[in-house]
């Protein structure tokens, strides 16, 4: 990882830092929530619908307001660049710009916009840096209208995956090929660029999503890693009847036999409780879904996810003895969705992101920034395995996310913002 410790650049790196601007900041967050705002403070932006599409329209203008040039690659991911001195690989920051079904204003975005906010603070600055920066709104991060989650950045690094996401259907049986020739047909103003460029390095700005940093006090934090993940789809085929005439001895209820493996996933995964193994069971699909007919058709989804990648392959393989031993009416058929083992992030970075950080917490008289590993999955797992990648976290009030409460503080967010100035600067080289 080409970082640059010389005086000039990091003299450059702290009046980047100082440049950030927290007014312009809030404006800009505020500005890119407006697309899918919902009346409970939350954002409803999921990926490639037309609220989507607009919120990346306001990202071309606005990028392109700020000098830079803007390209798409294949899967609609957007890259805003600033010039360098040279042609060298670029150093790439950004997020994902689109959010869960009731998501947040900050979820994604705020790394999205607080990449625009480091362009601002060098162009304020007169900082020309050696290599050119690049900021990133990743398609398709959440996975919720389209599974699996990461499908920007996955392409992007294995670009032989985008054929097979192309035909996964949303739950109105539109193709995320369909969505995603819709949303570069939208951008004709927009050049195309290929899939896996070289990087110099990536580093994402993130909220936490969960309750370390805030009940340490600590307003930074540098990622190290990111826990396992995997999700599943459980089918169950039963046969609809009438809810008062059937008797309970020959019903093939789907309901009824999906709720019993549910139960029996639960009751597992709490033995490895305190291995901090997650099981969510988060999305329910019945047929035909009436209060007087048994359920013909059930399917739900899993997502468990541990920070010990065997432990969860162990735990997924009982899901998968459960429902091979299924001995129902109902057929019971598990499809695996998407994994990706633990990630890593190389010293080397979490070393610069180290020094990034306590820069502005020490100017800000905050206490130095705190190790962890994410409970959530980025982007970032999947750069980690283009070019060095690591990440920064701001805290997460009472550690929520994935919800129209999710909030924090701005002085952390101003704090996350002048830390990535730091690091980029570092990287990029002034
Ligand atoms: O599910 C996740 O971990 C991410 O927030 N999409
Ligand atoms: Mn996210
Ligand atoms: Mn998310």
């Amino acid at each position: 990882m080409s970082e640059h410790s010389n005086e000039s650049t990091i003299a450059a790196a702290n009046v980047a830092l100082a440049h950030v601007h927290s007014e312009r900041l809030r404006e800009a967050l505020a500005a890119l929530a407006h697309f899918g705002a919902r009346a409970d403070g939350g954002v409803a932006r999921q990926t490639l619908t037309e609220v989507d599409l607009q919120a990346r329209r306001f990202l071309i203008d606005r990028a392109r307001a700020l000098g830079c040039t803007v390209e798409a690659d294949a899967c609609a991911n957007l890259f805003f660049r600033r010039a360098g001195r040279t042609n060298q690989p670029p150093v790439l920051t950004g997020s994902h710009a689109d959010t869960q079904p009731v998501g947040g204003k900050l979820d994604g975005a705020y790394g999205v916009m607080a990449g625009l906010e480091v362009i601002q603070a060098l162009n304020d600055a007169g900082i020309q840096t050696e290599r050119p920066i690049e900021v990133v709104a990743w398609t398709n991060e959440e996975g919720s209208r389209f599974g699996p989650g990461c499908m920007g950045s996955s392409a992007f690094v294995e670009p032989a995956k985008l054929d097979a996401y192309r035909q996964v259907l949303d739950g109105e049986k539109t193709s995320f090929g369909t969505a995603l020739d819709r949303a570069l047909q939208a951008i004709p103003d927009v050049p195309r660029c290929a899939l896996q460029r070289p990087m110099a390095a990536y580093v994402e700005l993130h909220i936490e999503q969960g309750p370390v940093l805030e009940r340490a006090g600590v307003p930074l934090g540098v990622v190290t890693g990111i826990q396992s993940v995997r999700w599943f789809r459980v089918k169950v085929t039963g046969v609809a009847a009438h809810a008062g005439t059937t008797p309970m001895d020959v019903r093939a209820d789907a309901m009824a036999e999906s709720i019993a493996l549910a139960h029996r996933l639960m009751a597992e995964a709490r033995h490895y409780e305190d291995r901090q193994l997650r099981l969510t069971l988060g999305r329910w699909v019945v047929a035909p879904n009436s209060i007087n007919t048994i359920a013909g058709d059930v399917e739900f989804t899993v997502d468990m996810r541990c920070v010990d990648g065997e432990l969860l392959a162990r735990f997924a393989a009982t899901l998968q003895e459960m429902v091979a031993s299924h001995a129902g009416r109902s057929r019971m058929v598990l499809e695996p969705v998407f994994e990706r083992a633990p990630t890593h992030f190389p010293s080397a970075m979490t070393a610069l992101l180290e020094q990034a950080c306590a820069s502005a917490s020490a100017r800000a008289g905050q206490p130095a920034p705190l190790q962890l590993t994410s409970g959530a999955f980025h982007d970032a797992m999947y750069l980690a395995g283009h070019c060095p990648s690591a990440m920064i976290f701001v805290p997460s009030k009472q550690g929520i996310s994935h919800n129209a409460a999710e909030e924090t503080d701005h002085a952390d967010l101003v704090l996350g913002v002048q830390a990535l100035a730091h690091a980029v600067t570092r990287l990029a080289g002034a």
